[in-house]
């Protein structure tokens, strides 16, 4: 049966809400990425209409690692909401989520607006602060498993994220070992090349692929850049760093 996105959107939004997960839209009809990103706007609209407020965006499947991880072949993106944000060093509650999972990402904090085809050097000059960053994604559907409508129309399966301190823009980003511990132990390592070849290039996506959404990056704003490994599946009593090489470290605790 044919659901009208409105609909699809709020179910979304209550699986998110209840931390209890639904089945895939594709289960009933075929989404495509253009009719995701609709669902995926009506549905921050339904936060912004509980007081929430837009901080920037994530980008999703940035890297090999995480593609195959997923079996989704293509660079998405996402909204964040300052709901989204978690103090850095404090407490993710489990239950909270459906089945969360953390990932080591790069995040830039912009001076200016970014939006539609800019260069690599644009983009760099729109950088206020690099920060390490750890995005919490939990996809809202049974066992982690989506079409590229599906997932996109999921907000890109963003739900929460830390950022850790700033550091200067002009940091050389290229080629920086990221390493995600968990109680102590590195669990995953990776380059921050591993983003797109370069993060920067995941800016530049993000101000292209938002203007297509008609979605401007603000002064302020927050850009995930994406993974630059798998991601780790969370439970209780883990202790979770993310250390960028060069740039920092950002840490929290699952109870
Ligand atoms: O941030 C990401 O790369 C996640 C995008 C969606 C795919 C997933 O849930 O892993
Ligand atoms: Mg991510």
């Amino acid at each position: 049966m044919m659901n009208a996105l409105p609909v699809i959107a709020k179910r979304l939004d209550d699986a998110n809400r209840s931390a209890t997960a639904t089945h895939q839209l594709s289960d009933d009809q075929h989404v495509d990425a253009a009719t995701g990103y609709a669902i995926q706007a009506m549905g921050i609209e339904l936060r912004q209409q509980r007081g929430e407020r837009i901080v920037g965006v994530k980008m999703g499947l940035t890297s090999r690692a995480k593609m195959e991880q997923v079996g989704v072949d293509e660079v998405t993106w996402g909204r964040l909401t300052d709901a989204m944000r978690r103090e850095e060093g404090g407490t993710l509650v489990r239950t909270d989520f459906i089945h969360p999972r953390a990932e080591p990402e790069i995040a830039f904090v912009l001076n200016r607006r970014l939006t539609g085809e800019v260069s690599m050097a644009e983009a760099a000059l729109a950088i206020e602060a690099v920060t390490p960053a750890i995005e919490i994604i939990d996809s809202r559907y049974e066992n982690f498993k989506f079409s590229l409508g599906d997932v996109v129309a999921d907000n890109s399966s963003s739900a929460a994220f830390f950022i850790g301190s700033y550091a200067r823009p002009d940091v050389d980003i290229t080629n920086l070992g990221m390493v995600l511990s968990i109680d102590g132990m590195p669990r995953e390592v990776g380059s921050s090349a591993a983003i797109l070849g370069h993060p920067l290039r995941a800016l530049v996506a993000a101000a292209r692929m938002t203007a297509r959404a008609g979605h401007v990056l603000e002064p302020g704003d927050i850009v995930l850049a994406g993974a630059a490994t798998a991601a780790v599946p969370l439970t209780p009593g883990m202790q979770v760093e993310v250390e960028v090489q060069d740039i920092g470290r950002v840490r929290f605790d699952v109870s």
